[in-house]
């Protein structure tokens, strides 16, 4: 299931504010396990993972795919509070949480180079953004504890904001 909104991977203080929201969608008991699709606008998030098991306590690089309705790679996602993206790993008892964002710090410098540029040329806004990021988001994340995750993911499209959730269960 894929829906709008910030209220779970938001900010840490949306974060925080929002324990009940999030108890709210761990409760729900079936969600995605490797692909995602928004209700709204038929954007696709995959997980790509392999069949590997997830085990704790070793650094993974979680990637994962945008694409537009058409099963195109997504050549339109924008910054989201000053990242490609966000992701949420929560243990569904909600004793492990951590809010985690992409790595790789040259892609980083380069985004935010490309963007203080495109900030000072007041238009065109929207073309200006299209095609500036990959349609690949990695999250690198190590789980702590075994149990029953769900990883949640946020990106913005031309504007609005995507979201995916996936159950993981790590050994
Ligand atoms: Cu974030």
């Amino acid at each position: 299931m894929v829906g709008s909104g910030t209220e779970v991977v938001g900010s840490r203080t949306d974060v925080v504010g929002s324990r009940f929201r999030l108890r709210a969608k761990l409760r729900r008991t079936a969600v995605a396990s490797a692909e995602a699709v928004s209700r709204t606008d038929g954007t696709r998030i995959i997980w790509m993972r392999d069949a590997q098991p997830l085990i704790t306590k070793r650094l993974t690089i979680f990637t994962f795919r945008v694409e537009d309705a058409s099963g195109q790679p997504a050549n339109d996602l924008e910054l989201y509070m000053g990242m490609p993206g966000h992701a949420v790993f929560v243990r569904r008892d909600l004793r492990v949480f951590a809010h985690v964002h992409p790595s790789g710090s040259a892609p980083m410098a380069a985004i935010a180079i490309g963007q203080r540029s495109l900030d000072a040329q007041p238009a065109p806004m929207h073309t200006g953004h299209a095609g500036m990021l990959p349609a690949t988001v990695s999250f690198p994340y190590g789980f702590p504890e075994p149990g029953d995750y769900r990883i949640f993911v946020q990106v913005k499209r031309h504007g609005r904001v995507e979201t995916a959730a996936f159950d993981a269960p790590v050994r």
